[in-house]
Formats: structure tokens, C-alpha cells, sequence
């Protein structure tokens, strides 16, 4: 009989390779991370111990190529943020901030110097990476920042302020985007050096088991060959935000079919009115909708993959799935909350907790409204942005 999760049969789509990585990091999450994240929502812990298990899976840097990296499909990659994310979005966050953004960045705008230096030892999880684009005053609009790097002697100083950088308290290097008398700049700062400083940001109601951070840069001084040498302009940064923005738009997925099976189950065992609640009209009705856009969804994140393994997914496709998955992830996971009833908002249950850390996935890495612009741009030819 056809998987519940899987009416439309996705997973005769995909490969031997595909459905083995999957197994492998759905093990990973049984195992390690359901008995205790509720736990670390509660003390705001983010499982660090858990680094080594990721790496020890070729997750790290996952999708690159050669630098210790293992070089796996888009789809591979889609398919581990999803079961990943199905765990907690905070952990979905750390693949993505570590392999797409800081390595990313280092991978394609580095030096073979960089590469060979950086790349291995974070592929290992030895060495952690954050990417600094985010201030407090720039946002949506990244071409504002205030941080720059001058030129001293050979080296480069850096200053200025970055807000909601993920791992930046834990991580080893940053990579720091400024403005420089030639255009903005990428940068690869050690978190050790004078003048760095993270500090978590406390009191978040979202992403409780992941660390989001200040950093403050005062006169951060790094040699000349710290720069990123073929990162020129914001393209860059924005190069390293699609490949994030992929991988998310594969895993909200998880949190939203981690959250249709925890209302199954829920609904299939709670009786009120004599019976499981199951077979009432209007619970199959939600269980319903939640299954039609988790099947539509995870169709529209194969598809992106499928494109991009063949070299053809654009920015405003990437848009298009994050947009449209992270959204419809939320409606899941808050309707799925109904289903519980009273239950739901006990942390014993995942989809509340799933809808919260949904709240920053739809704000970070372009907010749905600034999708909806992408999209519209692509759609009218005009700008709303300006
Ligand atoms: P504009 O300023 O005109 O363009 C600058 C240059 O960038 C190019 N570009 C892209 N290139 C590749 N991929 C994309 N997706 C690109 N989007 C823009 C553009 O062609 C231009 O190139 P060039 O050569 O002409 O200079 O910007 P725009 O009008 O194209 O874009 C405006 C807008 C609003 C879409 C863009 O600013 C945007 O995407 N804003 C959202 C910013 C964002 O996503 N921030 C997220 C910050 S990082 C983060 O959230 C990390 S969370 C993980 C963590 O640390 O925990």
C-alpha cells in the first residue's frame, strides 16, 4: 500500500544513492536528536555534540566538490536538509550557515591557498564557520552596510557591526562581508582575532536549539591575503544565499511532514465523543490539506533539484521554492497544533515548536516579501524594490 507521507509515490523518483543518504540521516535524527530536543528547545542548547555525527556522514560542505568535500547531488543535499529539518530547523540551519554559506563562499571565491587551509578541516567539523552579512541597520537591503575594511600596509582592517549571524559564538573563522573602496568585499576573519567579538542573542522565541549572534568588529586587523579574491560585489554574497535558500526550500518540508505524522498518530489514538478523532469530517479535512501542499511542496523542491543537477536553476525558481515551501510548511505545522488540541502547546509535541522556528526560516535568507518581489520582478519586468 502507498506511503501515507508519499501518495504521489516521489519516491520512485529518486535514486539508490538518494534513498540510502535519506536512511542514513533519518537514522542520525532517531537517534540522536527526538529524544532530546525538546529538551535543548527548553535550555536553549544548541547540540554541538552533534557535529562530529554530521561530518562522520559526508554532510558537511556536502554538495562541493574536492577540499575533503564529499561532492553530492543537489537532490542528496535536499534530502538531508529535509530529514535534518524534520529533527529541528535549528540543526537544517547549521548545514546551511556551515556547507552553503561559509564554505560555499570559500569554495567559490577563494584562493587554492584558502581552500586547501579552510575547506578540509571544516568538512571534518573541526573547524565551525559563520558568514557575516546581516547588520543591524541592513537587512532585506544588504547593499546598505556600514562595515568596511580598509587598506593598512599589506594588511586589511575591519569594522563595523553584524546582527543574526548563526554559529558566529562558536564558530572558529567568519566570513565577513564589507564595503572597501572597491566595491563590497568578502573576507575571511579568524574568530580569534583581537577586536572580533560574538555574543548570542538571548530571548528568542524561535530557533531556541541554534545560536543567532551580534558581532562586533573594532578595528579587526587580518593579513592582505584574507580576502576573498574572486568575490566582487554583492552578486557574491547572494551567490552563497542561493544555495542556502535551495536547501531550505527542501527543508521546511521536514518540519511539516515531521509534524502531519505527529498529528496522524495524535488523531489516530485521541478519542473524544467515543471515538478517534480521526474520523471526524473536519480533522480528515485538515489532514488532508496539510498531505496535499506537503506532497506539493516536496514535488517543487525534487523539481528545483532535478534542475539544478542539470545546471539550470535560476534565482527566481530558488524564490519560488523557499517562498512557497516555508509558508506552506507554517500553515502544516500550525494546523497540525490544532489537532493536539491542548497538547499541542507542551513541548512534548514538535509542531508548535516546528511553526516557531518557521518564523525566522521565512525571515532569514529574504523574507517572504522579498521573494514575492523576486517573483513579481521576474513576472511584470518591474522593480518594486526602488
Ligand atoms: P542589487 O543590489 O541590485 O544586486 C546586486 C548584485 O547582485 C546580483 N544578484 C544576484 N546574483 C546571484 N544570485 C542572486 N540571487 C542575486 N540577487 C542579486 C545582482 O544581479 C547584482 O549584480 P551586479 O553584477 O549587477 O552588481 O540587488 P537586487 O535588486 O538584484 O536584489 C534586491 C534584493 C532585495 C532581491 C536583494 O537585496 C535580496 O535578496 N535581499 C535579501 C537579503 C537576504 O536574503 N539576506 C539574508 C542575509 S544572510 C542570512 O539570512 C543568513 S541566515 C543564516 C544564519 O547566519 O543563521
Amino acid at each position: 500500500m502507498q506511503d501515507p507521507l508519499d501518495l504521489l509515490d516521489l519516491d520512485a523518483d529518486l535514486t539508490a544513492n538518494e534513498r540510502s543518504l535519506r536512511s542514513d540521516v533519518r537514522a542520525l535524527v532517531d537517534e540522536h536528536v527526538r529524544p532530546n530536543i525538546a529538551e535543548w528547545y527548553e535550555s536553549a542548547h544548541f547540540p554541538r555534540e552533534l557535529v562530529p555525527e554530521l561530518a562522520r556522514l559526508g554532510l558537511l560542505g556536502m554538495h562541493l566538490d574536492g577540499y575533503g568535500c564529499a561532492g553530492r547531488g543537489a537532490v542528496e543535499y535536499g534530502l538531508a536538509a529535509l530529514e535534518l529539518e524534520a529533527g529541528d530547523s535549528g540543526l537544517r540551519t547549521f548545514l546551511s550557515v556551515q556547507g552553503s554559506l561559509a564554505m560555499g563562499a570559500i569554495r567559490m571565491f577563494g584562493s587554492e591557498d584558502q581552500r586547501n587551509r579552510w575547506l578540509p578541516e571544516m568538512a571534518r567539523g573541526e573547524v565551525i564557520g559563520c558568514f557575516g552579512l546581516t547588520e543591524p541597520d541592513a537587512g532585506s537591503d544588504p547593499s546598505g552596510m556600514s562595515t568596511y575594511a580598509r587598506r593598512d600596509g599589506g594588511d586589511w582592517v575591519i569594522s563595523g557591526r553584524k546582527r543574526w549571524i548563526g554559529l558566529a559564538s562558536i564558530a572558529d573563522v567568519a566570513v565577513i562581508w564589507a564595503k572597501t573602496d572597491d566595491g563590497i568585499r568578502g573576507f575571511i576573519v579568524p574568530t580569534t582575532a583581537p577586536g572580533f567579538a560574538a555574543t548570542p542573542i538571548a530571548g528568542k522565541l524561535s530557533m531556541r536549539a541554534s545560536v543567532q549572534c551580534d558581532i562586533a568588529l573594532d578595528d579587526v586587523r587580518v593579513p592582505g591575503d584574507s580576502i576573498l579574491p574572486e568575490a566582487r560585489g554583492l552578486g557574491a554574497p547572494f551567490r552563497c544565499l542561493n544555495e542556502a535558500r535551495y536547501g531550505i526550500a527542501w527543508g521546511v518540508m521536514g518540519a511539516a511532514r515531521d509534524s502531519l505524522t505527529t498529528a496522524l498518530r495524535y488523531s489516530s489514538d485521541r478519542r473524544q465523543f467515543g471515538r478517534a478523532i480521526a474520523g471526524f469530517q473536519l480533522t480528515q479535512a485538515k489532514l488532508v490539506d496539510m498531505s496535499l501542499e506537503l506532497e506539493k511542496g516536496t514535488m517543487l523542491a525534487l523539481r528545483l533539484g532535478r534542475l539544478k543537477e542539470s545546471g539550470r536553476l535560476t534565482p527566481e525558481q530558488i524564490s519560488i521554492g523557499k517562498l512557497n515551501n516555508t509558508r506552506e510548511a507554517i500553515r502544516i505545522c500550525r494546523t497540525a497544533r490544532t489537532i493536539l488540541g491542548g497538547n499541542g502547546i507542551s513541548s512534548e509535541y514538535s509542531p508548535l515548536r516546528h511553526a516557531s522556528n518557521l518564523e525566522s526560516v521565512r525571515t532569514y535568507e529574504g523574507t517572504d516579501e522579498v521573494h514575492t518581489l523576486i517573483i513579481g520582478r521576474r513576472l511584470t519586468g518591474i522593480d518594486a524594490f526602488r
